[in-house]
């Protein structure tokens, strides 16, 4: 079966779904998809005009990030990174991770998209969108405690890939955001544990 992945090489929720082909070392083709451009042609596959966007041999395209990696996962056996008996404790640490990215993304967006003019943009918004950047990372760092994975029982899963890819986003987009500094434990998770991993250190943007 061939796939093909429709994505951009700095977009957080792409990198979730290469993080977990590579782990899983299944075969994808990657198309570079600028869904900003005026001539891109994501709708055709995404109504939501978004990637990733995973497009299947069968002519059947699925969408989001979280359905693809969940689909990925079942197909092939290993390493298994949503393991069903941890389903759920996975599914917390995605919703977070992911949730922290919306927060972020839309408080960028709020600064730099080019169709808001500068009177246009609120800084009440953006700073509503970074609170709950700060309380996801709170979160975060509670749950993880001084565990080395996210998960502990299970080892290294998608909770740390979804994570990873957040805190990753933050470095990108945010430099200025000493989150190390105030939460060490996901220091140590992005830099010791999971940065030097093949499937990271090729996905990392910039
Ligand atoms: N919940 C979606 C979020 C995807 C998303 O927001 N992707 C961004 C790139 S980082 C995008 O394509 N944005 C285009 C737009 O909002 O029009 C997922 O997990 O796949």
């Amino acid at each position: 079966m061939s796939m093909r992945l429709l994505g951009s090489l700095t977009s957080p929720y792409v990198r979730k779904v290469r993080i977990v082909l590579s782990e899983k070392s299944l075969a994808c083709e990657f198309v570079v998809e600028d869904v900003w451009h005026a001539d891109s042609q994501i709708s055709r596959y995404n109504p939501l005009g978004k990637v990733p966007c995973l497009l299947l041999d069968d002519g059947r395209s699925l969408y989001d990030s979280r359905v693809i990696v969940a689909y990925l996962d079942t197909l092939a056996p290993a390493p298994r990174l949503i393991p069903p008996e941890h389903g759920t404790e996975i599914g917390v640490w995605e919703a977070l991770a992911d949730g922290m990215l919306d927060a972020a993304i839309l408080a960028r967006l709020e600064q730099t998209w080019p169709g808001r003019s500068a009177g246009e943009r609120s800084d009440a918004w953006i700073a509503r969108q970074m609170q709950k950047i700060d309380a996801a990372l709170a979160a975060m760092a509670r749950r993880l405690g001084a565990q080395p994975w996210c998960v502990p029982d299970a080892g290294f899963t998608l909770a740390d890939v979804a994570a990873g890819c957040a805190l990753g986003y933050l470095d990108l987009r945010f430099p200025g955001l000493d989150w190390r500094g105030q939460h060490a434990a996901l220091g140590r998770l992005l830099d010791k544990q999971l940065a030097p991993r093949a499937s990271f250190a090729q996905t990392k943007p910039g």
